[in-house]
């Protein structure tokens, strides 16, 4: 039961985690209240709980479309993932839907009543090509150079703040209905670590790379007056140590959330590796006063009946680091050959009922509301009671 945990909290060691975290603050020296009081919520959460998220859950599932105040994970649990994934690649070249056929009207509102559920919204950003209007797939193995072409002084720079203009305009557009822009986690340049993107490894050096991050940081923030940004950096695998991982960060004044996605280790049987991940973004995030937060994960159709108790849930339980992962997200369901969670009827969904009834987890009916500010935020937190 929570209650205990809540007991423990005014016992001692923990509450120093939480005047700890009352003190953190974001990266941007100008966020927002409401962002500083997000990002400070999410710090005393974590040493305790991993929050769950889904990518789209409130556009799409596995057989459905649109229809209002439903979800997947809802409706194999009865409540909706504690966070919710966007990706707006689209906006950047002016379309009206996102790269799955989301449309950003109705993105934009259901940003809003996340907020206003108190719930966390982050989003990646599957940049199209500002050079020749493709999607963020190049060949892995042709190096392309877009990044170096559109930094500043380069040929095509116009057409990058082109795209970043529409992307910021989109940004901007996400205001409570009191006017006051919604704190979000964008998770732009994500996955660089591989080539598959055009920002990828391959395609630009690391100076490139940690240019092109910083500049659309900037950019936002200052020319389009964002505020309310939390930004993550999330690499994929392929680092053995955090010097490996740092290898392109941007720098402690950008990043706020210190991401990974891993596709790989569970799909592979290789619960250790994740293990050795999850605590090298877990130390870093510890000393640099950042949250760390596994940015993209899942098993392709989940074949694997007991993948959330018997392999996930060992992992994130492992160790004090481990369970510090402010939250997990797991990749969209779009349809019966592609989706990342259970649907109703699914035959991982009873396994997902019991990994969400553990303390460790929260979903979006027992978070506390995030933009409020609280002292102890445990004691907000309404019960997770064990099956
Ligand atoms: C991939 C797949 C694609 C999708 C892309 C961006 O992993 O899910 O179908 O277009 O992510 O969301």
């Amino acid at each position: 039961m929570i209650i205990s945990r809540i007991a423990l909290l005014f016992a001692g060691s923990l509450l120093s985690v939480a005047v700890l975290a009352q003190q953190i603050k974001p990266a941007d020296a100008g966020a927002s209240e409401k962002t500083i009081t997000l990002f400070r919520n999410l710090a005393a959460l974590a040493p305790d709980y991993v929050m769950i998220g889904h990518q789209d859950a409130l556009s799409y599932g596995v057989k459905w479309v649109g229809d209002e105040n439903r979800s997947d994970l809802k409706d194999v649990t009865g409540s909706h993932p504690a966070v919710f994934g966007w990706d707006i690649g689209g906006i950047d070249i002016g379309l009206d839907k996102n790269l799955d056929s989301v449309p950003f009207d109705q993105m934009r509102e259901n940003m809003i009543r996340v907020f206003e559920m108190g719930g966390l919204n982050t989003s990646s950003w599957h940049a199209y090509d500002p050079r020749n209007g493709k999607d963020s797939w190049v060949d892995t193995k042709i190096a392309v150079n877009t990044v170096s072409q559109i930094l500043p002084g380069g040929a095509r720079h116009a057409d990058f703040l082109k795209n970043l203009d529409r992307t910021g305009v989109f940004l901007s557009s996400l205001k409570s209905k009191e006017g006051e822009l919604i704190p979000l986690v964008f998770r732009p340049w994500h996955e660089h670590s591989g080539s598959w993107f055009w920002w990828g490894r391959l395609h630009c050096t690391r100076e490139e790379y940690i240019e092109l991050f910083r500049f659309t940081v900037h950019y936002l923030r200052e020319k389009h007056e964002l505020n309310n940004l939390l930004i993550a950096y999330s690499p994929d695998i392929g680092f053995a140590n955090a010097a490996e991982y740092l290898e392109r960060y941007p720098g402690d004044d950008i990043v706020d959330v210190i991401g990974l996605d891993d596709y790989h280790s569970l799909r592979q049987n290789k619960p250790e590796n994740l293990i050795r991940n999850l605590e090298i973004i877990a130390g870093i995030a510890r000393d640099k006063g950042k949250i760390a937060a596994f940015t993209e994960t899942g098993c392709t159709n989940m074949e694997d009946k007991y993948y959330f108790t018997q392999k996930l849930l060992p992992v994130l339980e492992h160790s004090d680091l481990t369970r510090s992962i402010s939250w997990v997200l797991f990749w969209r369901n779009g349809n019966k050959k592609h989706h990342f969670m259970p649907y109703k009827g699914h035959k991982s969904a009873a396994d997902f009922r019991r990994f969400v009834a553990h303390p460790l987890i929260l979903m979006q009916n027992n978070v506390p509301d995030l933009y409020r500010t609280y002292s102890d935020i445990s004691s907000e937190i309404s019960g997770n009671s064990p099956e």
